[in-house]
């Protein structure tokens, strides 16, 4: 693995979901694989388990890390080519991409989406810009239209709970459902978790269904294969797994089209699916997408998520190591 910027960059999905489990079982078995190495955390954007899990994961590798915010830290960036730089943005990202690529050996990125152009959003300029001119292996630490770390982790969580639950179905039913949010939330979560589902769904280790309000349709892409069923009721039943994530309209980009808070999961919800486990990314608003009851109950995998975005990023880091 050279960059890993999606799904598509990864050869072996199986391979690398067990790679983390095993990272887990064993975190410290492949230190010598990092020493002497650096990888660069740079984040346009906030972050609790990015930041740390993957921080984390680089030293249980070995390697040393260094986190930079951008614009706070840092000069703000300017990613356009051929523009006059008269703007708040006082370094272009060719010399930044560059001058990282120089320190570090990996460089990790986390640049949400803007919200206000699609096309942009969607060409996803800073991760080609970085992996145009760092010179080095690119992360997503979450872009535009993508949280791949955040999906293998949810792809490890649901490994583990159907290892350890052998009544579940061997194919068991997993349902991505929206969530009211008064605020625009990026695509990145759901487009990713529906990639890597889709994926796990042509495999036979799963079913995967996809339930949210008229308006919310993601983009044909990454919805793929899924079944979508706009009845949030009927989407439940005999749902193994519940993955709640708020997102703004594709179709209307970047709107907030409605806040009905009937979409938020609770303890109902989970009566009707299949005594299912709820799954969420963080950060999440209590009782506003899903009640304190589901998040408090042994129903919620959250922490458990949280937990493996450690090993998630162990498994990607470890693969890149290996070409380094
Ligand atoms: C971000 C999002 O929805 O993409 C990050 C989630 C991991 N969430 C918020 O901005 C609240
Ligand atoms: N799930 C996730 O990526 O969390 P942070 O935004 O806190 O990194």
């Amino acid at each position: 693995m050279t960059n890993f910027l999606s799904l598509a960059d990864v050869a072996d999905l199986d391979a690398l979901i067990r790679s983390g489990i095993d990272a887990k079982a064993n975190p410290f078995a492949d230190q010598h694989l990092g020493k002497n190495k650096t990888i660069g955390l740079i984040f346009f954007n906030s972050s609790l388990r990015t930041r740390i899990s993957t921080q984390k994961a680089a030293q249980n590798l070995g390697m040393n890390v260094i986190t930079m915010n951008v614009g706070q830290d840092s000069w703000g960036l300017e990613m356009e080519d051929g523009v006059i730089m008269n703007s708040d943005k006082a370094e272009h990202v060719r010399e930044a991409a560059a001058v990282i690529g120089r320190y570090c050996n990996i460089i990790g990125i986390r640049a949400f989406a803007e919200l206000k152009d699609r096309a942009k959003d969607y060409q996803e300029q800073v991760m080609h810009q970085f992996a145009r001119y760092a010179g080095v292996p690119i992360v997503n630490l979450e872009s535009a239209t993508r949280h791949p770390l955040q999906s293998l982790a949810d792809c490890i969580t649901i490994e583990e709970v159907k290892q350890s639950n052998p009544s579940l179905p061997a194919k068991p039913k997993v349902v991505l459902t929206w969530l009211p949010h008064f605020k625009p939330l990026p695509q990145a979560v759901a487009n990713s978790f529906s990639e890597w589902m889709n994926a796990r769904a042509k495999a036979g280790d799963v079913e995967f269904v996809v339930t949210h309000p008229e308006g919310y349709e993601l983009a044909p892409e990454f919805v793929g294969n899924a079944r979508v069923i706009y009845n949030q009721d009927e989407a439940f039943e005999g749902a193994d797994f519940i993955y709640g994530k708020n997102w703004s309209s594709y179709t209307h980009y970047g709107q907030v089209l409605t806040q009905d808070p009937s979409w938020a999961v609770t303890m109902n919800d989970i009566r009707l699916s299949n005594h299912g486990k709820f799954m969420h990314c963080l950060p999440v608003r209590r009782n506003l997408k899903v009640s304190d009851e589901v998040l408090d109950s042994p129903h919620s995998l959250v922490i458990e998520q949280a937990a493996n975005r450690e090993w998630s990023a162990q498994a990607v880091l470890k693969e890149i190591l290996l070409t380094l």
